[in-house]
């Protein structure tokens, strides 16, 4: 390295640290107030003696369910439909629905026997049974134990909850985790949403998004368990599954099925993530360090001259006055409006960053407005929470309000009119500067909690999640004709109806990249399904391989951005030059070729809850070679990606789920349920396509669906298209693929109003020789592998197997 350029990186450091030892003395003194009134205002949970809910006395049917009373607590059971309970243990302080999107729940039948001292509530799908001391025993219908809960116990203010685990039983969710993706690991995972700094890397707990919620696996099915309570959480799958809560209400909600099922389920309760406009599953480019105007058009440029896709381009504080939440400094940014406008011609979009906290300062009107408003935070005396974050001392929007939540919605106007596309709410755990202890606001901050009251240690969870909401209704009213687009760092339970995510501040290392896998597999099981990692990672410079081989996986998932620190080298595709550069750019293509099957995906989880990304035991649940798997995923049913992991490999041995699957990139027909060894040159990773795909694909305005030819029998597809974004018409086509012999037929009916989006329609069968081809009984000329035709009702085309 020249002496000039070391120079140079150690100038930069060194003004680095200076600028954040300025916030040291504020972060030291806020950690000793904060200190001081926590003691002050916190008395020491006194050791008081679990009580557990003591014998069954009584039984008594509900409209939806069985109310029992024991001599010491009283248990609610709700069915919300055949195969989905609510179970609510009380005395408790009722937990406020921040988490649930619906109540109308149809009535469902049930009965409820007396089987000696046990009772025993059915419906056709469910049975539970409740012992006389307080166990809870949930089977299926052919009788078969799915989870045995032993009696939980509380203190008069935690309860503690714990359920047998079968020896093979897996575990996996509680929302964004750096864990194994099967947290069945004995150690204990603590559920209050973090900001880990730069210490981010494998092992570390807890992350930004923790959530209750957790899905189980076993030789007998499956469930998933949904605890309603908002305070600190801590859980442990040893060799029972152990739920603490430091207060509030043993509430929780139980589903049975397969693991779709369970998706399906948890998100008509917590909701779905909507539909996203069509350019946020493009390409995002960031970085902590785009200083000007002038950094970003350079950026831009260099994509242009580069020719690769991008579809947004993200502002992080830098663009910001002074770090000030809803600014842009005109002195840096001058013309962003008509610059944002020039981008749009280009069709790529700019997203800006928000911070929750509100810099403590006469000279600043957000401030103003919300003292006014009695929007912050305070201690119990009265006194405002004020702390060092990025803006230097801050002050922190209470969101548990609804007005401060109206106020909050109303701040958007502005930059939705400088041309803002979407917002990405950083810090929002919340997160802030201290010297020592949790980074976060006091536990005894106060919120209004929907005019209810209380502190910090029931509302820190939910704080993510209610900016995101905030966010969302703001930008929906402002902008009532486009779909509003979030991405939040923290979040809870239903965070997926506001906003999308991305992993943090991870490190630049393989095993970082390897985390990624399991960390959104796991968010995608906790209702999330839309995530990705900053690519190359956040902390570090990676070396080109590990930034092109993460890459490649993040061409698969649903949010696809590199972003960086200010503090590392300029990363962007052509940061390392050739043959970097060509393998990201054919990468990102392929990523814009599959957007109708992105797209199609998108809807799928809008209607059904489903992550897109998808782990392998999906399809095969009942199979435990699955369970553990971490080192690939799906994306949707017909791909299957395994991304290289390690540096230097070059080849991976992967085995395979059911199914037989097509490699993407020759069309070798790989046999179901084998392990192979793949080749994987750094050009290329694994990826697989199953039998049977009717995989779309687009290029400019042809519309290719590739045929996957299946050994036998027929398979389904469709595709969603409409505007792209908004609410107005949108049309479905469905497919449906049938193989005799040496024959495919195609049948083709469409629904809705949307015109149909595309010129052409290529049809192109892979693992076939195509001979002739006929479409609504006209003979159509074969180019290759290849037809191209006007939309039709039906294709036959005529082969010769390569098989
Ligand atoms: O705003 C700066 C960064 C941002 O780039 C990153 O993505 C966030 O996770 N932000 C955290 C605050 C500073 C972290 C050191």
């Amino acid at each position: 390295m020249g002496f000039v350029r070391r120079l140079s990186l150690n100038l930069k450091f060194v003004l680095k640290s200076l600028f954040f030892l300025q916030y040291v003395p504020q972060a030291f003194l806020y950690s000793i107030q904060r200190d001081r009134l926590e003691r002050q205002y916190i008395s020491q949970p006194k050791s008081q003696s679990l009580i557990k809910p003591g014998k069954l006395l009584q039984a008594t049917a509900t409209d939806r369910g069985v109310h029992f009373y024991f001599e010491e607590v009283e248990l609610n059971i709700d069915f919300l439909t055949p195969d989905f309970v609510r179970v609510n243990w009380s005395p408790n302080l009722p937990p406020i629905p921040y988490a649930i999107a619906y109540n109308e729940w149809e009535k469902v039948d049930t009965k409820l026997a007396e089987t000696g001292d046990n009772w025993t509530i059915s419906s056709n799908t469910l049975n539970i049974e409740v012992g006389v001391a307080g166990s809870l025993t949930f089977s299926n219908a052919k009788g078969e134990i799915i989870r045995s809960e032993l009696p939980p116990q509380w203190d008069n203010q935690q309860w503690t909850h714990q359920a047998k685990l079968p020896a093979e039983e897996h575990i996996y969710g509680l929302g964004e985790r750096a864990a194994k993706f099967n947290l069945r690991t004995g150690k204990t995972y603590q559920i209050w949403n973090y900001d880990p700094g730069n210490i981010y890397r494998p092992g570390v707990d807890p992350m930004y998004i923790c959530i209750p919620v957790y899905l189980g696996l076993h030789n007998l099915g499956s469930y998933l368990v949904f605890y309603e309570n908002t305070f600190r959480g801590e859980f442990t799958f040893g060799e029972d599954a152990i739920a603490k809560f430091a207060d509030g209400a043993l509430r929780y909600y139980f589903a049975l099925g397969e693991p779709q099922k369970l998706l399906e389920r948890y998100t008509q309760l917590t909701g779905k993530a909507p539909l996203p406009a069509k350019w946020t599953l493009g390409y995002h480019q960031s970085r902590w360090g785009y200083r000007t105007e002038r950094n970003v058009r350079q950026e831009i440029n260099s994509f242009q001259n580069h020719n690769i896709p991008i579809s947004a381009i993200h502002l992080d504080i830098d663009c910001q006055v002074g770090h000030r939440a809803f600014t842009i400094d005109p002195k840096r940014f001058p013309h962003l409006r008509s610059f944002i406008q020039e981008l749009a011609a280009l069709d790529i979009k700019c997203v800006a960053i928000n911070n929750p906290g509100i810099k403590h300062s006469r000279h600043s009107n957000l401030f103003l407005e919300g003292q006014v408003l009695e929007a912050f935070c305070t201690y119990p005396n009265g006194e405002l929470v004020v702390a060092p974050v990025w803006a230097g001392r801050t002050v922190f929007p209470d969101f548990t309000n609804p007005t401060v939540r109206a106020w909050w919605s109303h701040q958007f106007a502005y930059l939705l009119n400088v041309g803002i596309a979407g917002f990405w709410n950083d810090m929002s755990e919340p997160a802030l500067f201290v010297t020592w202890g949790d980074p976060t606001m006091p536990k005894v901050a106060q919120h209004c909690l929907e005019g209810r009251g209380g502190d910090h240690r029931e509302a820190h969870n939910v704080y993510g999640l209610l900016e995101a909401e905030a966010a969302f209704e703001g930008i929906r009213e402002s902008r009532p004709n486009q779909r509003p687009f979030i991405v939040s760092r923290s979040g809870w339970a239903g965070l997926q109806r506001y906003a999308w995510t991305w992993t943090g501040d991870i490190v630049s290392t393989w095993e970082a990249l390897r985390q990624t896998i399991a960390t959104v597999l796991g968010l995608g099981l906790s209702g999330i399904a839309y995530s990705g990692p900053d690519i190359g990672g956040f902390l570090g410079n990676p070396t080109p391989e590990l930034y092109v081989r993460w890459f490649q996986m993040a061409s698969f998932f649903t949010f696809c951005r590199t972003h960086s620190s200010t503090s590392v080298e300029p990363r962007a595709p052509w940061s390392f030059g050739e043959p970097y550069l060509s393998i990201i750019r054919h990468f990102l293509e392929l990523r814009y070729q599959l957007m109708p099957y992105f797209y199609t995906l998108a809807w799928e989880t809008a209607q059904k809850g489903y992550p897109p990304v998808r782990p392998l035991f999906w399809y095969d649940w009942k199979d435990p070679l699955f369970w553990d798997r971490e080192d690939g995923f799906y994306l949707g049913e017909s791909l299957l990606i395994f991304p290289v992991l390690q540096d230097g490999v070059r080849s991976q041995t992967v085995s395979l789920p059911s199914g037989n699957w097509y490699h993407f990139w020759d069309d070798t027909f790989l046999e179901s349920g084998n392990s192979y060894q793949l080749e994987a040159p750094l050009e290329k990773i694994p990826v697989l396509v199953r039998e049977g795909s009717i995989l779309p694909m687009e290029e400019n305005d042809l519309l290719i669906l590739h045929l996957y030819l299946p050994k036998s029998g027929e398979s389904e597809g469709f595709i969603y298209s409409d505007a792209g974004d908004g609410y107005g018409d949108f049309r479905i086509d469905r497919f449906h693929l049938i193989r005799h012999e040496q024959h495919l037929q195609l049948t083709w009916k469409q629904e809705g109003n949307y015109p149909f989006p595309y010129a052409n329609v290529q049809l192109t069968i892979h693992g076939a020789s195509l001979q002739n081809a006929s479409v609504d009984e006209q003979e159509i000329v074969t180019q290759g592998q290849s037809i191209q035709c006007q939309p039709f009702q039906q294709a036959s085309l005529v082969f010769d197997p390569l098989l």
